[in-house]
């Protein structure tokens, strides 16, 4: 299989898209680090894995990264695939987000991708090889509405992407996005964002629901070793919403 013996941390992997990432992962052989802030689920979702192991994290927060990430190296002494994927997905006008809102969104959405990448960025320089996936969003081409401190978050995570693959590549570690569109994930069901599927639908190519397992098989790819010459993109997996 095309990830044996790879270890990954997928964040946010509790519920939703993280979750099927997590699961697609763990079918192609790698062990999986469920990290997510919702112990619980966390705790439920490495369970239901072959080779899962749930640990406790804010992705905001440095010393919570660190943590996860020196357990990480301490239990398997290597971290060869991140895929950076908890964020907070906010429906609020955007003239209603107050700044302490802004920053939280930021905080989590953009810099929990800069934290997390940072702290794996050592193990995976020294060992030659990484593979880091941003979940992005397609809301940065189609300029989603209710969501504007989220879709500035995912425009950042599209340029840090392109960025740190310059810095990293001659390290043998590949940076890239994938960009999904509105999927039904627990969080999004739960949401306003739940009622837009009719809508989004109409503008696809493909006129059905995106689910979680939609968007997995693509970062699957990114994480594996034959993904080597892919690096610094954006991926959009979307039923064809947006074209870019
Ligand atoms: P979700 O809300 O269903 O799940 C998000 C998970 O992230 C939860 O388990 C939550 O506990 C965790 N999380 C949130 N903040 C965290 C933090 N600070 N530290 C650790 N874990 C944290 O969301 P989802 O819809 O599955 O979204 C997953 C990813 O896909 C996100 O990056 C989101 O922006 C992106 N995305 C989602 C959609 C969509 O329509 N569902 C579309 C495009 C992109
Ligand atoms: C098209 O990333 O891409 C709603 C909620 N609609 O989070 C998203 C679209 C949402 C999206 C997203």
């Amino acid at each position: 299989m095309k990830l044996n013996d790879r270890v990954a941390i997928v964040t946010g992997a509790a519920q939703g898209i993280g979750r099927a990432i997590a699961e697609k992962l763990d079918a192609e052989g790698a062990t999986v680090v469920v990290a997510d802030r919702n112990a619980d689920g966390a705790s439920r979702a490495a369970g239901a894995l072959e080779r899962g192991r749930a640990i406790e994290v804010d992705v905001a927060e440095p010393e919570s990264v660190e943590a996860m990430v020196a357990e990480v190296l301490a239990e398997y002494g290597r971290v060869d695939a991140l895929v950076n994927n908890a964020a907070i997905v906010p429906f609020v006008a955007w003239d209603d987000v107050d700044l302490e809102h802004w920053r939280k969104i930021i905080d989590t959405n953009l810099t929990g991708v800069y934290l997390c990448s940072r702290a794996v960025w050592e193990p995976m320089r020294d060992a030659g090889y990484g593979r880091i996936a941003n979940i992005a969003s397609n809301t940065v081409m189609a300029g989603t509405p209710n969501m504007a401190a989220y879709v500035a978050a995912k425009g950042g995570v599209w340029g840090f992407t392109r960025a740190l693959a310059t810095e990293v590549g001659a390290q043998g570690i590949t940076v890239n996005a994938v960009a999904p569109g509105l999927t039904a994930s627990e969080g999004v069901l739960a949401s306003p964002h739940g009622e837009a599927f009719d809508f989004v639908q109409s503008l696809q190519a493909i006129p059905r629901r995106g689910e979680p397992a939609d968007i997995a098989p693509t970062v699957a790819f990114l994480c594996s070793e034959e993904a080597a010459w892919v690096t610094g993109q954006m991926i959009v997996v979307d039923g064809g919403h947006t074209r870019h």
